[in-house]
């Protein structure tokens, strides 16, 4: 069995109570390590650890260079243990090893080295003035940044926080996911090794409310919190930073809504819709869970996607070849079952898909529910699409900007101007014309409404994880 412990101070340790968790591998439904389970005393020493490091310690004062120069170390070594990575992913939480060895560790590395170099290369803007002064911006680092991260992409998305956050020259504490704690500290014990130096980057375990992760947000000695999760934990963790006016990102829920036109390539929207929804076993929050097709091709799509999704192979995910594993959880799995035991009840159709064995659901497709079904409605963070015929754009539009999320949305056209017209009318933090979940790391990454509040990536990260700092000065006198 396993042991992945706190990282704090630059030490692997157990809880001061000697606490721990089990982390179950949903495949195999056997508990395959155990974790130490913080309390709030084992929080306090990881802020207070990340605090020294902060007002004491070399990092903040580093240049950017050197910082750069240790975070592309862990990015080297991040690659090096790619196989142990990923693995560690997979067997926490089912992804299959194609997506967390295949994919997930090398956006990790590119988090890093984006971070890394990004940082160094827009350090400072200068605003040359007329009057005879000259006024520049200093980005100096926030301080203590709490992270908090969910389990769907656990060592990407961490990635996507601390990396931002240390190569501005911040500390940080991280909170995974209590599904998803193995990579965190297999992430935090190579930091330590890359030379970063004790308390820059502390790892903590445990649960959320009344537990680890609460008391994190609840902090006074923290000074940025990023968070991605449920929209409910969203609302809870902003009144606590608002209390403390402490900095909040949040990336939250989504219902990504996927448009496709009759005058789409049909191959591609067919390729990239069962991706949208089905990649990670929908437990994406961009998944593209709402499927509008034009009703001239609805009919033939429909037909293709059916039989896309049933040629998709289920089952184990440290297989190569599988694209489709169990559910994250037993707890999260019961929550998707209820929507597929719930479909015919309210009206919709299976076209295929429903639940398999242990806990895997099979790509689902669902046709005929009523519009304002939970279904079509709420975020179900498995591999269940609800498809729908609509007949012109401002209705697609309109059906599309029909939730209280915003995070993305999906647009399969060939014409240039519908394209541009559409993606300007959807009320969404991205849209994706043609594609899906192609980022680029400058560009602003966040949702609109109860999809979250803020923006990450490139220099919205900079401005998140700054404090910047106008300073002028007179030339002539
Ligand atoms: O999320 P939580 P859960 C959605 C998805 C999923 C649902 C519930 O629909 O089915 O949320 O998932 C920590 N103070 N998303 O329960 O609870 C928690 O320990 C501080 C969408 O896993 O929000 C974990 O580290 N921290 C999403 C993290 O928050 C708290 C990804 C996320 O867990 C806390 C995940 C508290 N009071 C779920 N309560 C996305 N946007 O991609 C919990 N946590």
């Amino acid at each position: 069995m396993e042991f992945f412990g706190h990282v704090i101070d630059g030490e692997e340790v157990e809880s001061q109570d000697g606490a721990r968790f089990d982390s179950v591998d949903p495949w195999t439904r056997q508990r395959w390590s155990e974790v130490a389970l913080a309390s709030r005393k084992d929080v306090e020493a990881a802020v207070a650890s990340a605090r020294r490091a902060f007002d004491d310690g070399p990092w903040p004062r580093m240049g950017y260079a050197e910082r750069g120069r240790l975070l592309h170390r862990l990015a080297d070594l991040v690659e090096a243990n790619k196989q142990e990575l990923g693995l560690a992913d997979t067997r926490d939480m089912g992804k299959p090893v194609t997506q967390s060895v295949g994919n997930d560790v090398d956006r990790a590395v590119q988090n890093l080295r984006f971070f890394a170099d990004h940082a160094r290369l827009t350090a400072a803007d200068t605003l040359p003035m007329d009057s005879g002064h000259h006024a520049y911006t200093r980005f100096g680092p926030a301080g203590v940044v709490a992270a908090i991260a969910p389990w769907n992409f656990p060592l990407m998305l961490e990635t996507w926080k601390i990396a931002p956050a240390l190569a501005w020259g911040n500390t940080v504490v991280l909170k995974p996911a209590e599904d998803t704690p193995a990579s965190a500290t297999l992430l935090a014990r190579l930091a330590v090794e890359a030379g970063l130096p004790p308390g820059v980057l502390n790892v903590v375990h445990g649960y959320g409310p009344e537990s680890a992760g609460q008391a994190l947000t609840e902090s006074t000695m923290i000074d940025r919190i990023t968070f991605t999760g449920a929209s409910s934990t969203g609302r809870t963790i902003a009144r606590v930073a608002g209390g403390n006016l402490v900095p909040a990102s949040l990336e939250l829920g989504g219902k990504g809504a996927n448009l496709v036109f009759a005058d789409a390539d049909l191959d591609t929207a067919v390729d990239w819709s069962i991706r949208a929804i089905f990649t990670n076993a929908g437990q994406v929050c961009l998944a593209g869970s709402r499927l509008y097709v034009q009703r001239e091709v609805y009919d033939e799509f429909l037909a293709r996607f059916v039989a896309a999704a049933e040629a998709m192979v289920i089952g184990d995910p440290t297989e190569p070849a599988t694209q489709v594993g169990p559910l994250a959880s037993q707890e999260h799995y019961k929550k998707v079952r209820g929507y597929v035991e719930t479909i015919e009840a309210q009206g919709g159709r299976i076209r295929t898909g429903g639940l398999g064995d242990g806990w895997i659901v099979r790509p689902t497709v669902i046709t005929d529910m009523p519009q304002d079904a939970p279904h079509w409605c709420e975020e179900i963070f498995g591999p269940l699409v609800v498809v729908a015929p609509f007949d012109t754009e401002a209705e697609g539009i309109a059906l599309a900007n029909d939730t209280p999320y915003g995070l993305n949305a999906m647009v399969f056209t060939e014409n240039l101007s519908r394209a541009h017209r559409v993606s300007a009318a959807l009320r969404a933090g991205t849209v994706w014309v043609n594609c899906f979940f192609i980022r680029d790391l400058r560009a602003p990454f966040g949702g609109v409404g109860e999809s979250g509040v803020g923006r990450e990536g490139g220099a919205f990260s900079r401005e998140f994880f700054t404090e910047p700092k106008a300073v002028v000065m007179q030339i002539d006198r």
